[in-house]
């Protein structure tokens, strides 16, 4: 692509950008954001890291957490055989089908909320209003302005006036989680165990706090790492085996201030190339009150929206986070592609910490 179709692209997409956004960036086109730092580079800075070659599996089992609990639209799992000939194809005798076979055979399907347990959001899962034109009309928009009804389609265009049926294919035409696949979720992450550091009881966790954690751990954050926070909210998940009391969890783990503007920025700062934790959501829900028209998902605004971070949640990180203090470290190689699915905006994912 010249410099020319790039100026074009980018103007016709957006005139004004948010302020303190990477949008354009990394090119007009761009749907990776920060996740453009992993580089062969970052591959190999977080392969420098392993030294004894162990590996940890740093997902939840998929049907967990159980219900609907922590988030009523999205239920569990449900696997059920696909159909040969209009039979379930569970220890189905391939016989039926040639009388000299002796193969049996299972096949399944699932219906699956993609982000249900251990999950990535891709950028089109959370955008904003925003006057991307610059004439002071605000408009639905993802990051780098990429707009909902064109690249990121739904059954139905909420518009102040009436809503509008829309015609499919339904899904996100750019944006879409598949562009993680593709590139890569390879590469040096870093772990904060808020869990050693402030317990178990639900807290706001801001800049100081982070701060205060890096110097007592001795975390050499770098730029392009991948960064997880241990809660120990998943470690509480478990333990209620598929049945979550939603007051219990209300009240557990560490969840950061996604109004901590210096939080904000320390992740702008830092160049992160993607915050995971193995809570609910990343930042604590709701936020805390702020006045006039201001965001809902305030930290997943700043990460998808504006920077292009991924966010990622409900990780298993307890195994991982007591082999790490046990051994003084807090840096490992992370592993952790999405499912190639093009058009979603979130995916399960079960990612392997090497150390
Ligand atoms: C929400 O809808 C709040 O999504 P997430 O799973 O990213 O927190």
């Amino acid at each position: 692509m010249t410099t020319e179709d790039r100026t074009h692209t980018m103007a016709q997409r957006w005139k004004r950008r948010p302020e303190g956004s990477t949008w354009g960036d990394y090119g007009a086109d761009d749907q990776l954001g920060r996740v453009n730092l992993l580089t062969p580079q970052k591959v190999l800075e977080g392969i420098r890291e392993v030294q004894s070659g162990r590996t940890f599996c740093l997902s939840l089992p998929l049907d967990y957490p159980g219900g609907a609990v922590l988030n009523p639209r999205r239920g569990p799992p449900r696997l059920a055989p696909t159909l040969q000939d209009g039979c379930p194809c569970f220890n189905f005798p391939l016989l039926r089908l040639d009388g000299q076979n002796t193969d049996v055979l299972c096949d399944d399907q699932v219906t699956l909320a993609l982000q249900y347990s251990t999950q990535w959001d891709a950028f089109a899962h959370v955008g904003a209003f925003f006057d991307t034109g610059d004439d002071g009309v605000p408009r639905k928009v993802y990051y780098n302005g990429y707009r909902a009804g064109t690249d990121v389609v739904g059954p139905v265009d909420y518009r102040p006036d009436g809503d509008v049926a829309q015609d499919g294919p339904y899904g996100a035409r750019a944006l879409h989680i598949a562009n993680f696949a593709e590139h890569g979720m390879q590469g040096r992450a870093v772990l904060f165990d808020l869990k050693k550091h402030f317990g178990l009881a639900r807290r706001s966790v801001g800049y100081d706090d982070l701060q205060h954690v890096m110097e007592a751990d001795g975390i050499d954050l770098r730029p392009g790492d991948m960064v997880l926070f241990r809660t120990g909210f998943t470690e509480v998940l478990l333990r209620m085996n598929r049945a979550p009391d939603k007051a219990v969890l209300d009240a557990t783990g560490c969840v950061l201030d996604g109004r901590d503007q210096r939080l904000l920025q320390w992740v702008d700062d830092q160049r992160v190339a993607a915050l995971i934790a193995d809570n609910y959501a990343v930042e604590g829900l709701p936020a805390r009150e702020a006045l006039g028209r201001r965001p809902a998902l305030p930290l997943h605004q700043h990460c998808l929206f504006k920077l292009g971070v991924p966010l990622a949640e409900l990780w298993w990180l307890a195994d991982l986070a007591d082999w790490l203090a046990g051994e003084r470290r807090t840096a490992f190689l992370l592993t952790a592609p999405p499912l190639r699915l093009p058009g979603a905006v979130g995916s399960p994912v079960t990612p392997i910490a090497t150390v």
